[in-house]
């Protein structure tokens, strides 16, 4: 698809798409809860929608008006045996969640999804959740999908270091510990997006965090819920971003969240000398806010360490920031990002570098020299949403000359309208 180019002037208010891995949460727990959950400002993505089906596949009722999805929550004792393996799309989300949920169940599930997710490493949830006493396997003796996970009732607690920082492992293994008999205790690499023990506690549950160190007591019964979804601050990191390098614009971007686990992106935007004022308008426990960006004149910035979890999500929409900056930005530790729906080191790099960048990936991340004016070319997301988005946002910076962007489609797994919310900005 032929992309956007040569804007200046971006100005006005968008609201922001709800929170996807918030969205993913509130459908798992709504059905292993007793009772009837309630949910509302679901995000419509692609990845959510194919959680939605698993759980239709696993035996929960889950109704839709459009506005409201109610979840009949069976317990997890109550799901079903799916009748044939669950497609989980493009979701890593879906598929790593969902081993921790099947992981305390009577019986066996197969699970698979598309060509990105067949890459995507799996033994980080096998390895404690078969420790715990399920037994998950992946495809021809791989850890790669698809997988078979057999459940038991009869799983046992556990001690765990883990040696990622991932919010998707700590989750699944949360949501066995949920099912266990006796405390788990979980230790953080590094403090990752904490959705899942937050919603344990709305969901009625307990659950003790210190620090790095979490611990859980199963079993645990939870409660059906009403949920309203915040906007996801990794969406509204494209907007930020176009307000910050597009000239003379001036963006608001209302009701995103400020889960200080995902905030990270706020920091770095005033580390680099950016125009942003916050308005908060959520309470303690449910930060949200309005944002505005301007144009800025941004500087390079080192990024590293216990923020990179913060921003994970946002490193490559940062890459694109860096490179309007004065001077050098590092991104180091971040060789997670190579085991995402594409390797977003090296797709980052190819394709700004494509359109005028100076970016040299490296095996923990990018050092980005700025500031560079970009140009037309033929570049591709190679399926990834989020590649997809920054490309765009790159484009507009493009005075002449064509972006064609291969696989657009992508942009639908978090981001349904993100075209026509560009569009409303320089009607
Ligand atoms: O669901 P998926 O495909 O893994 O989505 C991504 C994304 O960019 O939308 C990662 F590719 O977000 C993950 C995020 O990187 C969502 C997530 C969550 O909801 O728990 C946690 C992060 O992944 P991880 O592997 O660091 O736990």
């Amino acid at each position: 698809m032929e992309l956007v180019i040569n804007k200046t002037n971006l100005n006005g208010m968008i609201d922001i798409p709800s929170d996807k891995s918030i969205s993913h949460r509130s459908i798992m727990f709504g059905a292993i809860a007793q009772g009837k959950t309630t949910i509302k400002n679901f995000l419509r993505g692609d990845d959510c929608l194919s959680t939605l089906k698993a759980f239709k596949d696993l035996g929960v009722k889950i109704e839709d008006d459009g506005e409201t999805i109610t979840v009949h929550g069976t317990g997890f004792s109550g799901l079903k045996k799916a009748k044939e393996a669950i497609d989980v799309g493009n979701s890593g989300t879906t598929i790593r969640l969902i081993m921790g949920i099947l992981a305390g169940t009577d019986f066996s599930t197969e699970l698979f999804g598309d060509h990105s997710i067949a890459k995507r490493p799996m033994n980080r949830v096998m390895l404690p959740i078969n420790q715990m006493g399920a037994e998950c396997s992946g495809h021809d003796g791989t850890e790669f999908p698809p997988l078979k996970v057999t459940g038991t009732t009869t799983l046992n607690p556990i001690q765990y270091d883990m040696p990622v920082a991932s919010a998707q492992v700590k989750s699944a293994i949360l949501f066995a510990a949920l099912q266990a008999h006796g405390e788990s205790v979980i230790v953080e690499k590094e403090r990752t997006r904490d959705h899942t023990e937050d919603m344990i506690r709305q969901f009625g549950g307990e659950i003790t965090v210190s620090g790095k160190e979490i611990r859980i007591a199963g079993p645990q019964i939870l409660t059906g819920q009403e949920v309203i979804v915040p906007g996801d601050i990794s969406s509204a990191a494209f907007f930020l971003t176009a307000g910050l390098i597009i000239p003379n614009s001036q963006i608001t971007l209302n009701n995103v969240g400020l889960n200080p686990t995902r905030t990270g992106i706020i920091d770095v935007i005033v580390q680099m000398g950016g125009n942003l004022a916050i308005q908060e308008t959520g309470s303690a426990s449910n930060k949200a806010g309005t944002l505005t960006v301007e144009k800025s004149h941004l500087k390079g910035i080192e990024i590293s360490g216990e923020i990179i979890p913060r921003l994970i999500d946002e490193l490559p929409i940062i890459a694109l920031l860096a490179t309007q900056a004065e001077g050098t930005t590092i991104i180091r530790d971040a060789e997670e990002l190579k085991v995402k729906e594409t390797n977003r080191i090296d797709a980052v790099a190819t394709e700004l570098n494509k359109m005028g960048a100076n970016i040299e990936p490296t095996d923990d991340g990018l050092i980005i020299h700025g500031k560079t004016p970009l140009h037309g070319a033929n570049v591709t997301s190679y399926g990834d949403h989020r590649i997809g988005m920054m490309l765009q946002i790159a484009a507009l910076l493009v005075k002449e000359g064509t972006v064609e962007l291969e696989k657009a489609e992508a942009i639908s797994v978090s981001y349904p309208r993100f075209f026509d919310d560009l569009n409303k900005l320089y009607r």
